[in-house]
């Protein structure tokens, strides 16, 4: 496998204007014909034209209506090369030969449950046709597809329906043309039975759009929410970015084998089913706030992606990043702000921290990839969004949307650079961003540490903040970084306090803005070292530091144990109190470790426990706020700040923790549990949400006590249930414990749900991810139940791929949950490698274990490597430079 480094970046020798692609579809083979228009980047330049193309067998090539004859081309595995073109515009023509029925990647056409269905992203359009694939070519295509009628009766492209009709045979045929230019991987075909619900969409200008939703006809009852999402995410983003949908018609595809969540295809997005289907009895909140999200996100990158595109698989982000910071702001303006603010957060420390400060490090924008399957990661997605973010903390709302215009009057129609959003954002603004590019080149998670004191004759408030970039795999020595550092003053009452001027780099600056009073500043960190001194602050106030996470970093304060339970009681920025409480959390649980490892018995500070009863008796807070800010920190959050990490520790604490609450506030849970049930219609609105949130969670503590009373109520939660949120929440309390009561709740779980496939996956992964002691055994014997399919991606991953969600299981002593990922990994390699090596990044920061660990781990790897005829997606994976 080749390197590919994006200082290499040449653009490209000969562009495409149309492309013109006919597929006759059908059982044993698929014939694909394509007919480019060629225009040469510079005139009169002939070098050779090299066009990818993987697992296609060619039948015939034409250049300006000529077939080219031996040594005029050349073809192997992965190309095919016109040796020497005409100078000058001409038309190219292909046909291709490709088996889809035998492509079990999921990647270029496929079928899936007897329908034809494309994935191209990243690097899949080679697999349909010969095409320099890589997105600064941009194109304008039509396409032509052909077909048996009752076996395809729907047929779906790109763009708008201009020709239809049957054919002798009982084969009839689409013709679809996009008018907008896209890169290849935009594009899309579709064919089956399906059916669609429709709806309309009014634009702001008027227009009238079909919304089509297509699944298989029983699936149609469970497309109502999908509806609901898509229009609400048409209206926000003409309401918020001021963005009109462009074409007549809107598609979506529910497909149950693909890869990932969703595909952005121009006006055809392809869906899979879980993030489209749902129904109050068989989804839960989360699922409902998933399909939300995803809908909004895919069809926000028509305009950032689509519309705007990147122009190299380094600018990922670009599109990504933006993207998802597009749909955060979606779901906070659907529901709470804060609370989708603190899962955001999570996520980035579940999943992003843990990467950065791993063998797989790299910059929001990667410097070089090999296979760029295995870049749609945790840190161009969600540390991207973040990046997005800073943009708008520095600029304001205001600011930042000027940014976005200008972005999108500068660059509609074409494929850009990160640095082209930078520049757009900058110059809409005058602004000046001083080295605030680094964010994109230079990876790892900053360390910011600050220190405080307060000057009573002066009137004065120092914060003293001093960075540090941790060194990460090809980058040893690191710049300091642009830090936005939202923060307040909290006076002795809890009370913000009025900021007038801060001195900074030798200059008294005004924070004032007009005659509103200010509350909260953006504090510019630039330097390794720095100092912002408050002035006028007539008493010792309280600091609240990065303030609704204005940067993903690390931040490390000198705040005492009773600032934060005073910050956790009366902070205004809702986010920094819970961050508040989690700071309390995280310092409690690493305490008790320590405890643990030496064989001290462990202890709950009473202090801690008063701040979680306050909050959960705060009857002016959002129920799921609440929720949220009396969850503990995971495991692996905590594993993240020990030197070795220990998974049993960790798992013995945090359990011991919940036990002991749940014990010392039993009243108080049960009364949550009581006086937050459901007794209506379900509705997916936040006040039943944040309802439904804290009564479960208030289960949850529960459940962790051993006690008859506890059981009886939650089998009585499971059976009174009337939606899946409630039902799958007792459910999952009841399995927290091995015995006779999990068993017969998992056995009538499945009886009920058999016949629908999404809910059987939910009843996988909580299994899978279970804690209860030798899960593997479990699992292993879950592999060979009827309803498990090693070809199915989301089976995949709801029972192999939430096995590591327990990290005692997965790092079990003996090496059991090494050796079943090892195995699982070479047997999904030979089906699915993209698949292959995600489940294998579980090991990924094997280094951090104990030696014990580390031996085992090794094993599995190197068995792994050893294994016959591995695929480049997991060789690369595992030769990351730890492993
Ligand atoms: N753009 C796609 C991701 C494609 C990944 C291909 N391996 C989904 C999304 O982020 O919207
Ligand atoms: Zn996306």
């Amino acid at each position: 496998p080749k390197e590919i480094f994006l200082k290499d970046y040449k653009l490209p020798e000969y562009y495409f204007d149309t492309v013109d692609l006919s597929f006759l579809l059908d059982e044993e083979k698929t014939i694909v014909s394509a007919k480019i228009s060629v225009v040469p980047r510079v005139d009169g330049a002939a070098s050779p034209l090299v066009l990818d193309g993987v697992d296609l067998k060619l039948i015939s090539v034409k250049i300006n209506g000529n077939e080219l004859k031996e040594g005029e081309f050349h073809v192997d595995s992965r190309r095919l090369i016109i040796t020497s073109p005409p100078s000058g515009n001409f038309i190219l023509e292909t046909v291709t030969e490709i088996l889809p029925h035998k492509n079990t990647s999921l990647e270029g056409l496929y079928k899936s449950f007897g329908k034809f269905c494309t994935q191209c992203e990243a690097e899949g359009f080679r697999k349909i046709t010969f095409y320099q694939d890589r997105p600064d070519i941009i194109a304008k295509y039509t396409c032509r597809i052909e077909a048996n009628k009752s076996l395809y009766p729907v047929l779906l492209s790109n763009g708008n329906l201009i020709e239809q009709g049957d054919l002798e045979g009982g084969n009839h045929f689409a013709v679809w043309e996009d008018p907008f230019k896209k890169p290849c991987y935009l594009f899309a075909l579709v064919a089956g039975q399906l059916e669609s619900r429709d709806d309309i969409f009014t634009t702001c200008s008027g227009r009238k759009v079909a919304l089509k939703i297509w699944t298989p006809p029983q699936d149609l009852p469970k497309t109502k929410h999908a509806v609901y999402s898509l229009k609400a995410a048409m209206k926000w983003d003409e309401d918020v970015f001021g963005r009109e949908y462009d074409l007549d018609i809107f598609n979506i595809v529910s497909v149950p084998d693909f890869d990932m969540g969703a595909m952005e295809n121009k006006s055809l997005n392809i869906f899979n089913s879980k993030l489209i289907l749902a129904s109050p009895e068989t989804s839960t909140d989360a699922d409902y706030a998933a399909i939300l999200r995803v809908i909004g996100h895919e069809y926000f990158h028509n305009w950032t992606g689509n519309r705007v595109t990147c122009r190299d698989w380094f600018q990922l982000s670009l599109k990504e990043g933006l993207t998802i910071f597009r749909d955060q702001e979606f779901s906070s303006d659907m529901g709470s702000r804060t609370v989708k603010r603190i899962g955001d957060v999570s996520k980035l420390r579940t999943y992003q921290f843990p990467q950065d400060a791993g063998p797989m490090s790299h910059p929001v924008k990667p410097h070089s990839y090999i296979k760029m399957d295995n870049f749609y990661t945790a840190t161009v997605y969600q540390k991207g969004a973040e990046v997005v973010r800073m943009y708008k903390t520095l600029l304001g709302s205001q600011g930042f949307r000027k940014g976005m215009d200008l972005y999108f009057q500068r660059h509609d129609g074409q494929a850009v650079t990160c640095e082209d959003f930078f520049a757009a954002m900058r110059d809409a603004n005058d602004a000046n961003f001083a080295n605030f590019l680094l964010w994109y080149s230079q990876a790892g998670t900053p360390i910011v540490k600050v220190t405080s004191s307060y000057n009573a004759e002066a009137r004065t408030f120092s914060l003293k903040f001093s960075q540090t970039v941790p060194p990460t795999p090809g980058q040893s020595v690191k710049e300091p970084m642009f830090i936005p550092v939202a923060a307040g003053l909290l006076d002795s009452s809890g009370k913000d306090m009025q900021l007038s001027s801060i001195y900074h780099d030798g200059k008294l600056e005004s924070v004032t803005c007009g005659s509103q009073p200010v509350y909260t500043t953006v504090l510019r960190v630039t330097k390794g070292e720095e100092e912002f001194i408050f002035s006028d602050v007539p008493e010792k106030p309280i600091p609240s530091l990065l303030r609704g996470y204005s940067a993903p970093i690390r931040l490390q304060s000198d705040l005492t144990d009773n600032d934060l339970f005073f910050l956790l009681a009366h902070d205004s920025d809702e986010f920094n109190r819970w961050e508040a409480g989690q700071i309390l959390a995280r310092k409690l649980m690493l305490s008790q470790v320590v405890n643990y490892q030496k064989n001290n018995a462990l202890i709950l500070d009473p202090q801690f426990v008063h701040g979680i009863k306050c909050i959960l008796l705060d009857s002016s807070l959002d129920k799921e706020f609440i929720a949220k800010a009396i969850t503990l920190p995971g495991e692996g959050e905590i594993m993240d700040m020990m030197e070795v990490a220990d998974p049993d520790a960790v798992h013995a604490v945090r359990t011991f923790i919940r036990k002991q609450l749940a014990s010392e506030l039993k009243q108080v849970f049960l009364n949550l549990v009581k006086e937050n049930r459901c007794s209506e219609k379900y509705v997916f609105d936040h006040t039943n949400m944040a309802r439904r949130a804290l009564k479960n969670t208030a289960l949850g503590y529960l459940a962790s006590l051993e006690d008859e009373e506890i059981t009886e109520l939650m089998l009585h939660e499971y059976k009174t249930a009337t939606n899946m949120t409630d039902q799958f929440s007792a459910l999952a309390a009841i399995a927290q414990k091995p015995g006779k009561a999990r068993d017969d709740a998992l056995a009538n779980f499945y009886n009920q749900w058999q016949h629908d496939h999404l809910v059987v996956n939910e009843w996988f992964a909580l299994q899978s991810s279970s804690d209860i002691p030798g899960n593997v055994e479990n699992v292993y014997k879950l592999m060979s139940h009827q309803a498990f399919d090693i070809k199915n991606p989301n089976k995949v991953y709801s029972l192999i791929g939430k096995f590591r969600a327990s990290h005692v299981n997965f790092h079990a002593k003996d090496g059991s949950g090494y050796k079943f990922l090892g195995e699982i990994v070479v047997q999904l390699d030979k089906l699915n490698p993209q698949m292959a090596s995600r489940m294998v990044s579980a090991f990924s920061r094997w280094k951090r274990y104990d030696e014990t660990r580390q031996d085992l781990a090794k094993a599995q790897l190197e068995m792994i490597l050893s294994a016959n005829g591995l695929s480049e997606n997991l060789q690369i994976a595992l030769l990351s430079p730890s492993s």
